[in-house]
């Protein structure tokens, strides 16, 4: 990888992905590629940046070519309660972005696309715990069935044009640097913020809704390795389920409440978040991942609640000293 394009700059991933890429590959190579949502200041001062419409074929191909891009990270999504709100907005970004990104890479000589999937690829019927990497995906959320469109067409992309599209399935992503708003895991970072500002957090999911999360540098690290992975069969197995651990709302409240005792909870269901995430499995079993690139998480509940306390207490401090 030489000359990255990193689409989604300003999400959750993505503005965390590329100061990691610009620090291994070099500032100059890797181009943060957002929408409407600002990228942030840091990356936007670090290195090459632009804004584009991900849904538009031609914008997409003239990024690639403008950039000289060997590699795609492509992140733009919109992620599962949104979609399931604004399903024309996911289709067009979701869908014909994914396909936009993929045929622009064919024709611009891009071989590497990296995609992430979701736990979200498997629904109601595959295993609740340890679901593997070849349950059959036939996930009820509109986001779900817009991720097995990818993976499914980078899979063709793979076998019929000789591209080289990679992916993992990722589970919940708690991180402190943007606040994502989109989500059925967003709780698990929402909590955070409500247990700094006001020592309160209304939760939208049942307290004992277990589901697979994963802290960012365990995710960024997935997403590099898988990049950078030499996979002997590529193209019957080029995306992976990634794990790292399991918790309900109330095990993550009660990890922040040994920490912050003055921290209160209660619930407010939110019946469209609350019905995908009962459709999604609790845990995900990623030996394939393990076994083929050596996948291995580093961060457990505690190191998560102590690492995110700190960061994101500090950011806020910076936030409130600087609005005076
Ligand atoms: C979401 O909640 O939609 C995402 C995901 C699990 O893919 N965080």
């Amino acid at each position: 990888m030489e000359r990255i394009v990193v689409t989604g700059a300003s999400g959750q991933i993505g503005s965390e992905l590329v100061p990691e890429l610009r620090r291994i590959y070099g500032d100059e190579n890797v181009v943060a590629a957002g929408h409407k949502t600002p990228i942030p200041g840091d990356i936007r001062e670090a290195g090459p940046y632009t804004y584009f419409e991900v849904s538009e074929y031609g914008q997409v191909e003239e990024l690639l070519k403008r950039h000289e891009a060997d590699t795609v990270f492509h992140l733009s999504s919109i992620l599962s309660a949104l979609a399931e709100e604004q399903r024309e907005l996911a289709f067009e970004v979701n869908v014909r972005g994914l396909y936009n990104v993929l045929e622009a890479s064919e024709r611009t000589g891009i071989k590497r696309v990296i995609v992430p999937g979701s736990v979200a690829n498997f629904g109601p019927a595959a295993p609740r715990d340890g679901t593997r990497d070849d349950t059959a995906q036939r996930p009820n959320t509109f986001y779900g069935i817009s991720k097995v469109y990818a993976e499914l067409m980078s899979e063709y992309y793979n076998g019929k044009l000789g591209m080289n599209c990679r992916g993992v399935r990722l589970p919940g992503i708690i991180s402190w640097k943007t606040e994502p708003t989109a989500g059925t895991t967003d709780y698990a970072v929402a909590v955070f913020y409500g247990a700094i500002r006001q020592k309160h957090y209304t939760c939208y999911l049942e307290p004992d809704t277990r589901l697979p999360m994963m802290y960012m540098p365990d995710a960024i690290r997935s997403l590099i390795e898988i990049a950078e992975a030499e996979l002997p069969a590529l193209n019957s197995r080029a995306h992976y389920n990634v794990n790292s651990m399991s918790f309900t709302p109330t095990e993550l409240f009660d990890a922040i409440k040994r920490r912050i005792p003055e921290l209160t909870v209660d619930h407010e269901i939110d019946p469209v978040r609350q019905a995908i995430a009962e459709s999604w499995p609790d845990s995900l079993d990623d030996s394939a991942a393990r076994d083929d690139w050596a996948w291995e998480p580093i961060y457990d509940i505690d190191l998560v609640v102590d690492d995110m306390l700190k960061n994101l207490g500090h950011k806020m401090a910076g936030e409130k000293a600087r609005s005076g």
